[in-house]
């Protein structure tokens, strides 16, 4: 029997190379609503690249158990004081749950479940996150290096960007040199 190659890999640069991939690009002018300085928002250039996602995804979108594999890269860089995320959401079904892992670069996972408590877990290079049914998930690259990180996540558990109030999100700013949390007056942690 043939030994073959795998139909995927990560590539340099922590691209996803092979077949049955996809690609997201997210820009400063998708993310307007995400980062909460407005002011700053509108003076960075709106073409400026934040992160994108590369998808494998291997079975027919029908096909029940099916997985999904991604990877995304976020760069280093900041709206105001606030550093560089993900939008962040929750599955449009809720139960579905989903694997993080630090491939390379820091960062933090910020996780919120539907009573409005608040995690954050750092990230590294071999850090493994797992996200709990129902809960919001954001990636934020707190470091000087662009953030990779793997993700495996079921097929059909869709994206919600909208259930979750963003005010309330606590927010991971950088202030003189260091990484610092503002949690909104009615936030949680847990
Ligand atoms: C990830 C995320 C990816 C981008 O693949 O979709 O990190 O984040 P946003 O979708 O919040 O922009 C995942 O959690 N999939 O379920
Ligand atoms: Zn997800």
């Amino acid at each position: 029997m043939l030994i073959r190659k795998a139909p995927v890999g990560l590539g340099k640069g922590g691209t996803l190379e092979g077949t049955q991939i996809s690609r997201t690009i997210r820009r400063i002018e998708d993310l307007r609503n995400f980062f909460h300085d407005a002011t700053s928002v509108r003076n960075i250039d709106p073409q400026t690249l934040v992160y994108e996602v590369d998808v494998y995804s291997p079975s027919e979108s029908s096909t029940n158990g099916a997985l999904n594999f991604g990877v995304t890269r976020i760069e280093p860089g900041r709206v105001g004081t606030e550093f560089f995320m993900t939008k962040g959401h929750v599955h449009s079904r809720g139960e579905r749950t989903e694997f993080y892992w630090g491939i390379d670069g820091t960062g933090c996972l910020l996780t919120g479940d539907p009573e409005g408590r608040w995690r954050l877990e750092q990230i590294l290079p071999g850090s493994v996150h797992y996200i709990s049914p129902f809960s919001f998930h954001r990636l934020i690259n707190t470091g000087e290096e662009q953030l990779t990180v793997g993700a495996v996540w079921p097929n059909d558990a869709g994206h919600d960007y909208d259930s979750f109030d963003r005010e309330r999100m606590p927010r991971v700013i950088s202030e003189a040199g260091t990484v610092r949390v503002l949690l909104s007056d009615e936030s949680d942690e847990r």
